[in-house]
């Protein structure tokens, strides 16, 4: 997969280097490139902000540099070839595992991250209408950073490690939160007993000790129902897993 980050921050984007995405990237499954939007300036102060029309606080991105920016990136692919083009933002649709898994089925990914109050709305016009680019806003959650390099930094950590081949046990994959509906069953691991610093002493669930699969299947299963209860209740409609096991929860 192909990777393009247009920013004004490009050494936001470092810890692409690092970890599993690094690996990736210098297996050859990832890669990533990132620009400068101030490249794509031609005033002697590399502008690419301005005020609003209309008034308002803040400052928006001007559409010059923001369309030859897309133009470069799209000059730069095979004859033919257009990127997905993602705009993390606040106003933007969820983004979910599931849109994960569609965005890791996507040959090539342009990031366009915006700082201020966001970019002028005609760059959304000529991104679709003159270069044929499908373009969408995705948002990570219900607050505001302030700008989307944070967001394209975890957009694309959740899709690259679903990529082939960028993690080793890909069953790991499969029995994670976010998978089926349901957040994980908590886990432990040696000693069976542990002291704290301050002398308590707390024990591994006897279940998990007891050789019995079928019932520590059972017990994770349980674990995981009332975890998501507790902490993420909206989800639990939705889940293939807790199906007919909702009456319990009163939910
Ligand atoms: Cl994707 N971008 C920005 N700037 N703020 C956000 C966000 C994205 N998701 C939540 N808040």
């Amino acid at each position: 997969m192909r990777i393009d980050v247009v920013s004004i921050f490009p050494e936001y984007l470092a810890p692409l280097d690092l970890s599993l995405i690094g690996k990736a990237r210098r297996d050859g499954l990832l890669d990533v490139r990132v620009h400068q939007l101030r490249d794509f300036t031609h005033d002697r102060h590399q502008t690419v902000d301005d005020t609003p029309y209309g008034g308002g606080a803040g400052m928006v991105m001007k559409p010059q540099p923001w369309a030859e920016a897309l133009d470069a990136v799209v000059a730069s692919g095979d004859a033919g070839a257009r990127p997905r083009v993602i705009v993390p933002g606040p106003g933007g649709m969820p983004f979910t595992q599931a849109l994960a898994r569609e965005l890791a089925e996507e040959p090539w990914l342009a990031f366009a991250c915006g700082r201020y109050e966001g970019i002028d709305e005609r760059v959304y016009g000529y991104a679709a209408d003159d270069l044929g680019l499908r373009v969408d806003v995705v948002s990570l959650g219900d607050y505001v950073l302030n700008g989307g390099e944070v967001a394209v930094l975890a957009i694309t950590e959740a899709v690259a490690r679903l990529l082939p081949g960028v993690i080793g046990n890909a069953e790991s994959l499969v029995e994670e939160s976010h998978e089926d509906g349901l957040l994980e069953y908590p886990v432990f691991t040696k000693p069976a007993s542990w002291t704290s610093p301050t002398g308590t002493t707390r024990d591994v669930p006897p279940v998990l000790l007891s050789g019995d699969h079928g019932a520590i299947a059972r017990w994770r299963h349980q674990q995981r129902l009332e975890r998501t209860a507790a902490r993420r209740p909206d989800l639990l409609h939705s889940s293939q897993a807790a199906d007919g096991e909702l009456a319990a929860y009163d939910l």
